[in-house]
């Protein structure tokens, strides 16, 4: 412990300028080996906040810092010291939690998110996994306070371990929902010491492998009196951040029950549980629902779950989760307009819940994959807010809606028609409507245009 204390602090990341600058188009021409900031210009304001607000960016701990590259094939090729087996595993949290701050601080990003596991390691019980996740915690807090970087979420890990492999609230073992109960008020209550902004439940194993040992009822039941034990929990320390789930179809359970944005509102519906949670939306989880995340967010906003966002994306190629850097703006504007339309984000903001490909093993690698997925955003941002201001889309809805603003419309939805006096009127009017253009290749065309021209 005490040599623990006095260890001294070494810098890691020796090669990375603090901060990391920002060049503007300046540094457009740089080679592709300087690290600075092209488009992301934190205090650069964008309508009525800046860049940095618009955005609120964070690292995560786990895929960063806790992932030594390895995949199902090969083991860790990154430079991660403290992942060594040999290190002490508490002595091995502050090396590792050293790093992250500084590459938090180079960064320059105002947040970051963390597992329970992520920042410190389990004991031998439950006690032991407390006492250690609370020193870390405590001492993350005076990292935080030195840098001024800020907790986006916490949450606990509730998939790694082989007791979770049946689920952790769905799991059959009422024992091991208990545990699992351990886990979450633990780093709930981490979380709101550490004056995070929201708790993130991500239920990767909540699903099933097969049907033939299933019951579907009873484990959705489980699910929602967890939720409901959360939420009460949430009330009861008085943490005013927002509790989100974080839908995803499958992997690494088959079927997973939050499948997507509108399974996961239609389960808060149906068990009385809308107003309490809503989403995180992670990219790369809408394609692989089959949707794109665009749709997700448009399905979150307009139904009043919207929470935030894990800007990792997938490959077109692969049908797994494979948390790249986000790195075309074409993508992310659409679902950006509908972002910034809504007011942006309130607690919220853009997790990076992203992995490095295996061959990036250099140190800056993970410097280089933050800094363009940063830009990315900061760009499809500005794109966002021009196409906001120039008015061209909502114009376009507006007046592919105007007839339901008008009498027939009213008349209908007011409750005062039944199917028969519309069909009398129907009739009686002889209706015969045209059809009208939904105008899609121009308002491609027109985003294109925004895109090319944003500066
Ligand atoms: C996995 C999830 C996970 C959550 C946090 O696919 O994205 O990383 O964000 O538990
Ligand atoms: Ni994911
Ligand atoms: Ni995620």
């Amino acid at each position: 412990m005490s040599e623990r204390k006095t260890r001294e602090r070494m810098e890691f990341f020796t090669d990375v300028p603090q901060p990391v600058p920002f060049a503007g188009a300046a540094g457009a021409t740089d080679s592709p080996g300087e690290l600075r900031y092209r488009i992301y210009d934190p205090d650069r304001a964008v309508g009525n906040k800046t860049m940095a607000e618009h955005l609120r960016i964070a690292v995560c701990y786990w895929h960063s810092f806790n992932w030594p590259g390895s995949d199902i094939f090969g083991v860790g090729t990154f430079d991660r010291p403290w992942l060594q087996p040999a290190v002490d595993p508490m002595e091995a949290a502050t090396i590792k939690q050293d790093a992250a701050f500084e590459f938090f601080a180079k960064l320059g990003t105002p947040f970051y998110c963390f597992h329970d596991v992520d920042m410190a390691p389990e004991g031998d019980t439950l006690a032991e996994s407390k006492a250690n996740l609370d020193e870390m915690v405590d001492r993350a807090a005076k990292k935080m306070s030195e840098t001024g970087v800020e907790l986006l979420w916490g949450t606990a890990n509730l998939f790694t371990h082989p007791r979770y492999a049946a689920g952790a609230a769905t799991n059959p073992d009422p024992d091991v929902f208990t545990h699992a109960a351990a886990q979450v008020r633990h780093m709930l209550d981490a979380t709101h010491r550490l004056g995070g902004h929201n708790y993130v439940l991500w239920g990767g194993r909540e699903g099933y492998e097969t049907l033939l040992n299933t019951r579907l009822g009873q484990e959705a039941d489980q699910l929602a009196r967890f939720l409901e034990l959360v939420a009460e929990h949430k009330r009861n320390i008085g943490f005013d951040g927002l509790l989100l789930l974080e839908p995803k179809p499958q992997e690494p359970t088959k079927h997973q029950y939050d499948y997507d944005s509108a399974t996961v509102h239609g389960f808060l519906d149906r068990y009385d549980l809308l107003g309490e949670y809503f989403v995180n939306i992670e990219v790369n989880h809408a394609t692989l629902s089959g949707h794109s995340f665009h749709h997700e967010v448009a399905y979150a906003i307009d139904n009043g779950i919207f929470g935030s966002v894990d800007a990792n994306r997938g490959d077109p190629q692969n049908g797994w989760d494979t948390d790249q850097f986000p790195n075309s703006v074409d993508d992310l504007v659409p679902a950006m307009y509908e972002i910034v339309r809504s007011g942006g984000f309130g607690s919220g903001g853009f997790n990076f819940d992203t992995k490095l490909r295996r061959q990036s093993m250099d140190r800056t690698d993970l410097f280089h994959g933050h800094i363009g997925g940063i830009d990315t955003l900061a760009k499809a941002l500005l794109v966002a807010d021009e196409l906001l201001n120039n008015g061209t889309l909502e114009a376009a809805r507006d007046r592919r809606y105007a007839g339901w603003r008008g009498s027939q419309g009213a008349k209908i939805m007011d409750r005062s028609t039944t199917l028969a006096s519309l069909a009398d009127d129907a009739v009686a009017a002889d209706l015969d409507p045209a059809p009208v253009s939904g105008r899609q290749e121009a308002l491609e065309n027109h985003i294109n245009q925004m895109i090319w021209s944003a500066t």
